[in-house]
């Protein structure tokens, strides 16, 4: 299959694009860091595309859409991972942080997802999009980042009962998983007590699995969500 992903630079979105690959995919790889991505496409060699891309901005994002149909030749699947979570408690937050993840969760979800629909549509695609543990819980120190995630689960929701027979929709709900995604915490303390958790999570190459399983799945069945929590964590 021909399989855009975006944040793929590091942990989850990186992961799944080596087990895709190896799985005998064709991925379309996309992130800010093309220093990154290039890196990664030297290591993989065929099959393996790239483009430099800031989810944020839906320019950028009709260019890489535009890019993917050019050299895979169509979309079959989407991956909407980009995403960030920045940690602090409400009365001190800083403004600019969530508008970050409201910006990049949502509207960098929903900007992919508009430029690609289309494409999807034609080839009765797949959208994949990483939620979280915190699409259904609200957890202290990061009511936001829960918001974006909830929006998320919302918006897969809202493509599944739109598209029934035209589109396969997939979240996918990870609890901690070990990436770089809590150092953009930027609050010390908090970061000092949670990054144990992240650091004793899950492994990004377990949930990329969580995604090869629910890609290849047999086109008469959806997996609709799949959550995935670490062993011995309520969440
Ligand atoms: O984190 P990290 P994860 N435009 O920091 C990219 C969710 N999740 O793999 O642009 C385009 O290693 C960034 O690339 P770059 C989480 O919410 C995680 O853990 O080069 N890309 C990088 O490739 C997120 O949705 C946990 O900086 C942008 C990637 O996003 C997804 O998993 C738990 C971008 C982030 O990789 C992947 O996060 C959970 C932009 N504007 C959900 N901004 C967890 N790790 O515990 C960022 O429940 N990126």
């Amino acid at each position: 299959m021909n399989i855009l992903i975006t944040g793929a630079s590091s942990g989850i979105g990186e992961a799944t694009a080596r087990l895709l690959h190896k799985g005998g995919h064709t991925v379309f790889l996309s992130a800010r860091s093309f220093n990154k991505l290039e890196a990664i496409k030297a290591e993989l060699g065929d099959r393996v595309h790239i483009i430099q891309c800031d989810v944020k901005d839906y320019e950028d994002v009709k260019a890489m859409t535009h890019a993917a149909v050019q050299s895979m030749g169509s979309i079959d699947v989407l991956i909407n991972n980009a995403g960030l979570g920045i940690f602090d408690p409400l009365p001190i937050a800083k403004i600019e942080d969530w508008h970050e993840m409201v910006d990049v969760n949502v509207k960098g979800l929903l900007n992919c997802t508009h430029a690609a629909l289309p494409h999807l549509v034609e080839k009765k695609g797949h959208i994949i999009n990483i939620g979280s543990v915190a699409s259904h819980h609200v957890f202290a120190n990061s009511g936001v980042y829960c918001a974006t995630k909830h929006a998320v689960l919302a918006i897969s929701e809202s493509l599944r009962i739109e598209f029934p027979d035209k589109l396969h929709i997939t979240t996918i709900s990870p609890g901690s998983v070990n990436t770089a995604f809590i150092d953009q915490t930027k609050n010390d303390n908090l970061l000092k007590e949670y990054k144990p958790n992240f650091a004793n999570g899950m492994s990004a190459e377990l949930i990329a699995d969580a995604i090869r399983y629910a890609i290849e799945t047999p086109s008469n069945s959806v997996i609709s969500e799949i959550i995935v929590r670490p062993s011995k964590a309520l969440y």
